[in-house]
């Protein structure tokens, strides 16, 4: 068993039962012209941890373990876009629009694509989800079923949308669930610390947190 002295007290697991889930590294949401930024959000903030959620993925490739990929996304035809989403508020486009990078939050569109810096490598897992967990239809947990994972490593944005809601759902599933703090962000300062506190409150609740630094140690040990 490896051991990360994280919050709100150690987390113990068994490297060769734990993956590596990178939630929405998306150009949509961290460049200019796509779907974060039509919400009114400034993306720059989340480009800041496109270097720490690389030296994740490098440190689980060096280590043969699982690296998962997540993208929200939806059918050129909209078919699993519910019109609730895609009506919701007043952006300044709305899912399927043409944008600058594409129809926006469009399967096979260039703002659906994964930034370079973070590409899936040839054979690691990608699932495109319609909702903000990514368990909710799709078929992440068949997936990890069938490589016998029991513990989950988070990285990704948005930290209160759609990587919460994600360890919320894997932690329902049975898995225990860690946030690497440095490798994820929000548009909202305040909502990442939000939850990163919520997350780890209360004896573990929905899982715990440690540092890129702190995991990497890990695996190496
Ligand atoms: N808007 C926002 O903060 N997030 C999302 O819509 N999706 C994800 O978090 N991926």
């Amino acid at each position: 068993m490896a051991v990360i002295d994280a919050k709100p007290f150690a987390y113990e697991f068994d490297p060769a039962t734990t993956a590596l889930i990178v939630i929405d590294m998306q150009r949509d949401f961290i460049e200019a012209g796509g779907f974060g930024a039509s919400l009114g959000n400034d993306v720059t903030l989340l480009q800041a941890v496109v270097p720490a959620t690389a030296r994740l993925i490098a440190g689980f490739r060096a280590a043969g373990l699982p690296v998962i990929h997540t993208r929200e996304c939806h059918r050129p035809d909209l078919s699993d876009c519910p019109p609730a989403k895609r009506t919701r508020g007043n952006p300044s486009l709305r899912i399927g629009d043409e944008g600058p990078m594409g129809r926006v939050l469009i399967a096979g569109e260039p703002g659906a694509e994964i930034v370079p810096d973070l590409a899936p490598a040839p054979g690691e897992y990608v699932v495109d989800k319609p909702g903000k967990g990514a368990f909710y239809a799709t078929g992440l947990g068949d997936h990890l079923a069938g490589l016998g994972t029991r513990s989950l490593i988070f990285a990704g944005v948005t930290t209160e949308v759609c990587v919460q809601t994600t360890m919320r759902e894997a932690n329902d599933r049975g898995f225990a669930c860690l946030l690497a703090e440095d490798a994820t962000e929000s548009y909202f300062p305040d909502f990442k610390a939000a939850a990163i506190e919520m997350i780890r409150a209360q004896g573990a609740i929905v899982g715990w947190t440690a540092t890129t630094a702190q995991i990497l140690e890990a695996l190496d040990a």
